[in-house]
């Protein structure tokens, strides 16, 4: 489908940002129509982030796409932090009466997709070639190629949901948006197996060797990841390899219970905290990796995009309801304080439990005390799992 389409709100890219969008707009009965560049099997096959916050949990069953995720998804009241020997298990459920779910992206994914085609919203999928025009004006639109074949959106407002790399930010005149990005200077190599996960909870495990964590996606699919170098590269990382890094840097308790095995899929993420202020455009608003990154080591991307569009999309609802502009006035503020508690939060567990190649003794040692005081205070561990398990949405 391509020419001259009409809609209330654009919403550039189909992840689970913009997907999910699409979604809480039906809901409230306003018209949207997604542009995502690349094929829906390309964006579902992405293996990316694999826990829910509790208050994300309850948007995605408001939206109607919860069904599979309650099914399927493992709540999990906790997670271990190992190091020197140790184990500190951060008890979610007695500290903040709170849980996560574990259901990766991959799925989550699916069910936005399904959900899509159920309730007859538009997503077109391999939009090339995407621009926007118009958005200091009362009448923006979006140009695409697809399929050879030109179109264009005309609309009231355009949700930028393209991810870190996307066309919408882009769009913003330098001057007119501050960046404020730290760069890491390590990696995640990531690998998924069908092999039985080491437990019943993620294990982040804090090495002279660097990072290990070990999560999982169900009780036959893990999710292992490693800090890497930066110039680490997948060809030097064989599967063998993997595992015996794994078991070096995990607790010998641990390492006895791992379960090595082919890897289905096997990437390097470099970390980075990213955001951009503000987050509004004139008829431009940003939304998830879009407008922020954090490094995963908290677990917040997802987390964070799913709460962007449920501002978002309130913002929307009052005001073809109402006519008030007051949401999409706040709209950004709103959005940026949660999003700066996820970057700090974010930086804080990356700084606790990677090893930096700059780090001297003093910076060893006090790490260490940090997860010493985790140890001995109830109240630093209350705040951790205050955190890690989401603030209010
Ligand atoms: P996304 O990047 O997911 O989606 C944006 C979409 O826009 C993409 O499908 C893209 O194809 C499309 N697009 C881009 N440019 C376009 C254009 N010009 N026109 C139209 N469409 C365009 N988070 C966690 O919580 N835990 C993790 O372990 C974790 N691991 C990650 C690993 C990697 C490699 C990456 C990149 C991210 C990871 N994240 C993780 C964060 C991730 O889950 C994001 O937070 C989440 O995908 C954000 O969703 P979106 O904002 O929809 O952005
Ligand atoms: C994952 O399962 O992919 C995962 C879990 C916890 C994190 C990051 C990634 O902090």
């Amino acid at each position: 489908m391509t020419g001259i389409l009409r809609t209330q709100v654009a919403i550039l890219g189909g992840g689970p940002s913009g997907s999910l969008l699409a979604l809480l707009l039906e809901r409230a009965g306003i018209d949207s129509i997604v542009l995502e560049q690349r094929s829906r099997s390309h964006v579902v096959s992405r293996i990316r982030a694999g826990i829910l916050e509790h208050g994300s949990a309850q948007i995605l069953r408001d939206a109607g796409v919860g069904e599979r995720m309650d099914a399927e998804g493992q709540v999990h009241d906790g997670v271990e932090l190992a190091f020197q020997g140790r184990r500190l298990r951060i008890d979610f459920r007695n500290l903040v009466n709170a849980s996560v779910v574990v259901y990766g992206q991959t799925e989550l994914q699916k069910d936005l997709y399904t959900s899509i085609d159920a309730r007859g919203r538009l997503l077109l999928d391999e939009a090339e070639q995407v621009c926007l025009f118009g958005i200091d004006g009362t009448r923006p639109s979006v140009t695409f190629v697809r399929h050879e074949k030109a179109g264009r959106v005309d609309c009231d407002f355009i949700a930028g949901c393209d991810g870190h790399h996307g066309a919408s930010r882009a769009a913003v005149p330098a001057e007119r948006i501050a960046a404020y990005e730290r760069t890491y200077p390590f990696g995640w190599l990531g690998i998924l197996s069908e092999t039985p996960p080491i437990g019943k909870e993620l294990v982040y495990a804090n090495h002279e060797r660097g990072l290990a964590l070990c999560s999982m996606r169900n009780p036959s699919l893990s999710r292992y990841y490693i800090q890497c170098p930066l110039d680490a590269e997948l060809d030097d990382w064989p599967d063998a390899r993997f595992w015996d890094e794994l078991g070096k840097r995990l607790p010998e308790d641990v390492g006895a219970r791992l379960v090595a095995g082919p890897s289905i899929e096997k990437s390097i993420t470099p970390l980075r905290s990213f955001v951009v202020e503000p987050l509004r455009h004139g008829a431009l608003f940003l939304a998830g990796d879009a407008g922020h990154v954090v490094p995963p080591t908290g677990a917040k991307g997802l987390n964070l995009a799913i709460s962007d569009v449920k501002l978002l999309a309130r913002a929307f609802d009052e005001f073809y309801r109402t006519g008030s502009r007051r949401g999409l006035d706040h709209y950004s503020d709103v959005a940026l304080r949660r999003v700066w508690r996820a970057v700090r939060f974010s930086w804080w567990m990356t700084s606790l439990m990677h090893r930096f190649p700059d780090a001297g003794a003093f910076d060893e040692k006090l790490q260490i005390a940090e997860l010493e005081l985790l140890a001995a205070s109830p109240a630093a561990r209350r705040s951790m799992a205050e955190n890690y398990v989401g603030l209010v949405h």
